[in-house]
């Protein structure tokens, strides 16, 4: 074999991305160029966007359809026609008799040994009628979110983690509540929400591999590279079973479907964005730390940009967004119009002071920059309000935002500004 200079066989190692050009990461404020944002308010042919009704008809379907084809790639289907579920435990004495706790299966379709999701519900005892609720996947099996050894143990796939637990790729009996802080449950309970939750690797593996099981099985979904420019990745298939959980919770007497907030951390909250924008049944969308690809503007070089988010995921996203690395002057669309397909219904962007990596002031200028549509809609967003100072949040009736102080993460300080706008939207 001839001898290749050093650096062409780092390129040609498998998995090796070291030696790849590195991709510049902007963290000063003013080195930030000046970008151009895509209005919401102008369709695609240049017209503007009358009111709200023309929003709808025309504008808002030109959008989603710009998302779907160059970032996320296209939902294939809805509900599978075989779905089905089954309730495989109620414990009506849970946490302390302050919980109702359920466990529901619910296979994606007719065949009992296809891809399912495992839900779990907490709801608050002796409620009267049915509960709104808080609805976000987990990340290390459903056992995480509280230590109650009632909770059943994941035996999905996950990525190995020694302070977690996770041993062999397969939760233990340490991961459980391992991730209590970040949900909160008692607290979310006793204000008289329900919290709803699943492994988001049970509808797809967090891994290349991982597009063709789970949702990727259920629709044929091709591996990684061999996908169509437009095809779907892990983000879209996430999206996509937070609506599966919605069909469910639709069925459960005990849960007000029309109330429920669908929430996520992180590359769940992208998820959670990416849901609410297509599933309109969603009440309340709240993106905490969502960063590049959620809530923060593309165009705007602060923190994660497009080529990085594309280079370590590469199976997040469609592959037609691939082409805008390090061009994302040349997408056609920005966050602040998918924070805005949410609209009239409430979004609530959250940031935290040291998450720079997920550009809080550019999470922050997507939900300024999303207010136009709600204007259409009577309601206020945060235009001319300045942005929120470490510990402040400015809760509109469509639009909110706060900052955290902090890491990135996902604390009981957000659950009590989360709670707060819930009172606001989600009570009758
Ligand atoms: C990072 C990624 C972020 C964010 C984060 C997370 O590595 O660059 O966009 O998604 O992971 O999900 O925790």
């Amino acid at each position: 074999m001839p001898r290749l200079p050093l650096l062409a066989c780092l390129l040609l190692a498998p998995g090796l991305h070291a030696a790849a050009p590195a991709i510049p990461i902007n963290y000063d404020e003013a080195k930030v160029p000046p970008y151009t944002l895509p209005d919401p308010l102008v369709a695609a042919d240049g017209t503007p966007v009358r009111d709200a009704a023309d929003w709808r008809a025309r504008r808002r379907p030109e959008l989603l359809e710009l998302f779907a084809r160059e970032v996320h790639g296209r939902t294939p289907g809805g509900r599978p026609a075989g779905m089905h579920w089954e309730v495989t435990g109620v414990d009506r004495a849970a946490l302390g008799g302050k919980a109702v706790r359920k466990e529901v299966t619910l296979w994606f379709t007719a065949r009992r040994d296809g891809p399912r999701m495992h839900l779990l519900l907490y709801l608050p005892a002796g409620a009267r009628g049915p509960v709104p609720a808080f609805l976000g996947y987990n990340y290390y099996g459903n056992a995480c979110v509280h230590p109650d050894p009632g909770i059943s143990l994941s035996t999905a796939w996950m990525r190995a983690n020694a302070e977690f637990g996770i041993v062999a790729n397969r939760a233990t009996a340490r991961t459980r509540g391992v991730h209590a802080a970040r949900w909160d449950v008692e607290t979310v309970v006793a204000r008289g929400y329900g919290t709803v939750t699943a492994y988001y690797g049970d509808v797809c593996e967090d891994r290349p591999e991982g597009l063709t099981g789970g949702a990727g099985a259920v629709f044929g979904t091709s591996a990684m590279e061999a996908r169509r420019p437009d095809e779907w990745g892990a983000i879209g298939m996430w999206a996509w079973g937070l609506s599966r959980a919605l069909d469910y919770l639709e069925a459960d007497a005990d849960v007000d479907a029309r109330r429920v907030a669908v929430h996520g951390h992180s590359r769940l909250g992208k998820a959670a964005l990416w849901a609410g924008a297509q599933d309109e049944r969603f009440a309340l969308v709240i993106a905490n730390n969502s960063g590049a690809g959620g809530a923060a503007l593309s165009k705007r070089d602060f923190g994660e940009n497009v080529a990085r988010i594309n280079t370590s995921f590469p199976f997040w996203f469609a592959r037609n967004f691939r082409a805008y690395n390090g061009r994302e002057a040349a997408l056609p669309v920005d966050q602040h119009q998918l924070v805005a397909l949410v609209a009239p219904r409430p979004v609530h962007v959250a940031s935290a002071t040291e998450d720079a990596w997920a550009d809080p002031r550019g999470e922050y200028l997507s939900a300024v920059h999303a207010a136009p549509v709600y204007a259409l809609f009577g309601r206020a967003g945060l235009r001319g309000a300045a942005m929120p100072g470490p510990d402040e949040a400015v809760l509109g009736d469509g639009l909110a935002y706060h900052l955290r102080t902090g890491k990135h993460d996902i604390t009981p300080r957000d659950w009590a500004r989360y709670l707060e706008h819930a009172d606001r939207v989600l009570r009758r």
